[in-house]
C-alpha cells in the first residue's frame, strides 16, 4: 500500500480518554532546559465506533522550556479545538486536514496520530509506517542522553556506567558553563567511545570561543543555538566551519528542514516524531533526508513506554542510524506503564519488532493517573 492509498483508510472516533499521568523517574535530570524529577504527560486513548482502541503519548514537557508547547496547554488544545475537528474525520486524510488548520501544537497533534495508528495496527495489522517501502531494521541501536554533570568525577562515573551497559552512543548535555577540558580527558581515556553533545539552544554569538573549544573535540553538537536563531547558526558556519551540527528544536516543520538544508547549517537531524507533529510528517521528513543524504536518527523526550514504542517503530525505518535516543524503560522509570518494559541488549540495541503496539498495563496507568478526562 502506498502512502497515498493509505490516506483513504476509513477511521472513526467514538471517544478520547486523556490520562494525565505523573510517573516518578529513577533519577533527576539536569539540562540547559531545566531540572526534571518525574514524567508528567498526557496519554491519549482513542476509541473507535467498534470499540477498538489505541494509545499515544504527548511528549511535550510540563513547562514551555523545550518548545512553546506544555502539558496543561495540550489538554486545553485537545478539549477545546482538536477533538471536535477530528471527530468528523471519515478517513485518515480528513484527520490530517483537520489538524492543519491549527497552528503549532505538534506534540499534541502527534499524540492523537500515535493513538490512531496504534489502534489501526491492532485492528487492521498495518499503520501509516507500514507504507515505508525502504529497508528496515529490527534491532535499533540506542544512545544514552546524560544530564549536565557537576564535575569531572561525576562525568567519569557516568561514562564508565554507560560503557558498561553497552550503549551505542553517549550524549552529554552541555551549556556555556560546561568545561570542554573534562571531555578531552574522557576522550583520551576512552578513545573508542562515540560521544556527542546537546546544548539545547543555550549558546549565543558571545559564546563562539567556548563553542570552538567544543568543536575542536570533533564531536557532534546538537542544537547549539536557540531554535529560531538560524542567523547565528549561519554565522557559526563561517566562523566555526569545523563544528558538526545536529539540529533538534529548530526543526518543527518540513519548511524548517528545507531551509536548514538550503542554508547548509545542519549536518545531521535529530527527528522526534512528536516535535514534527506526528507520523505522517515524520515519513515526509525521512523521505526528504533520504533523498538529500542528510543523516537522521530518532530522538526522545523521556517518553514512557507508550511514546517510546511509537518512536522505536519510526527508528526501524532508519537502518543507517548509529544511535537513537531510545533507552530501555528501566533507565528512566522504576515502573513503566506498558506490560513489557523495553529492554536493551548488552550490545546497546533494542529489539523493536515485538514492540509494535503499546500494550498499556491498565492497573499501572491508573496508579499514576492524576487526572482523567473523557471526551465524547
Ligand atoms: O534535547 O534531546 C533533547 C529530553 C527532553 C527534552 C529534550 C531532550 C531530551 C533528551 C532525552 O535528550 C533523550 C531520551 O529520551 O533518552
Ligand atoms: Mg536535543
Amino acid at each position: 500500500m502506498t502512502l497515498d492509498q493509505f490516506l483513504d483508510q476509513e477511521i472513526s472516533l467514538k471517544k478520547l480518554e486523556l490520562y494525565i499521568i505523573d510517573l516518578p523517574q529513577l533519577m533527576t535530570f539536569k539540562s540547559a532546559i531545566g531540572v526534571r524529577k518525574s514524567r508528567r504527560a498526557m496519554i491519549v486513548k482513542w476509541v473507535d465506533k467498534d470499540g477498538a482502541y489505541g494509545y499515544g503519548e504527548c511528549s511535550c514537557r510540563p513547562d514551555p522550556y523545550y518548545s512553546s508547547e506544555f502539558l496543561e496547554g495540550s489538554i486545553l488544545m485537545v478539549k477545546d479545538f482538536l477533538f471536535k475537528r477530528i471527530k468528523k474525520a471519515k478517513n485518515y486524510r480528513e484527520f490530517l486536514d483537520a489538524l492543519t488548520k491549527i497552528r503549532g501544537w505538534s506534540f499534541t497533534k502527534a499524540a492523537l496520530e500515535f493513538a490512531l495508528n496504534d489502534l489501526l495496527l491492532k485492528k487492521e495489522g498495518y499503520d501509516i509506517l507500514s507504507t515505508w517501502e525502504h529497508k528496515r531494521v529490527n534491532k535499533v541501536p540506542v544512545g544514552i542522553s546524560l544530564g549536565l554533570q557537576d564535575n569531572y568525577k561525576a562525568l567519569h562515573k557516568k561514562v564508565k556506567e554507560s560503557i558498561d551497559l553497552g550503549y551505542s552512543r553517549l550524549k552529554f548535555k552541555i551549556n556555556p558553563d560546561t568545561n570542554p577540558e573534562d571531555f578531552k580527558k574522557i576522550q583520551e581515556k576512552y578513545p573508542d567511545i562515540y560521544l556527542s553533545f546537546d546544548a539545547n539552544g543555550s549558546f549565543y554569538e558571545k559564546d563562539f570561543p567556548k563553542m570552538k573549544a567544543f568543536a575542536k573535540l570533533n564531536v557532534m553538537i546538537e542544537q547549539p543555538f536557540p531554535p529560531s536563531r538560524m542567523d547565528i547558526a549561519q554565522k557559526a558556519r563561517k566562523k566555526l566551519p569545523e563544528m558538526f551540527v545536529c539540529l533538534d528544536e529548530s526543526i518543527k516543520t518540513m519548511g524548517d528542514l528545507k531551509v536548514a538544508y538550503q542554508l547548509k547549517i545542519m549536518d545531521e537531524l535529530n527527528l522526534k516524531p512528536g516535535r514534527v507533529g506526528g507520523l505522517y510528517n515524520s515519513l515526509l521528513m525521512l523521505d526528504y533526508c533520504k533523498k538529500k543524504g542528510i543523516p537522521c536518527w530518532i530522538g526522545g523526550m523521556f517518553e514512557t513506554g507508550v511514546g517510546r514504542t511509537a518512536n522505536l517503530r519510526v527508528a526501524q525505518c532508519l537502518p543507517q542510524a548509529d544511535a537513537n535516543d531510545l533507552s530501555p524503560s528501566h533507565r528512566y522509570f522504576e515502573e513503566d506503564i506498558i506490560e513489557q518494559p523495553i529492554q536493551m541488549t548488552k550490545k546497546g540495541k533494542v529489539n523493536a519488532k515485538p514492540l509494535n503496539y503499546a500494550h498499556v498495563d491498565d492497573e499501572i496507568i491508573e496508579k499514576y493517573t492524576v487526572k482523567k478526562i473523557v471526551l465524547k
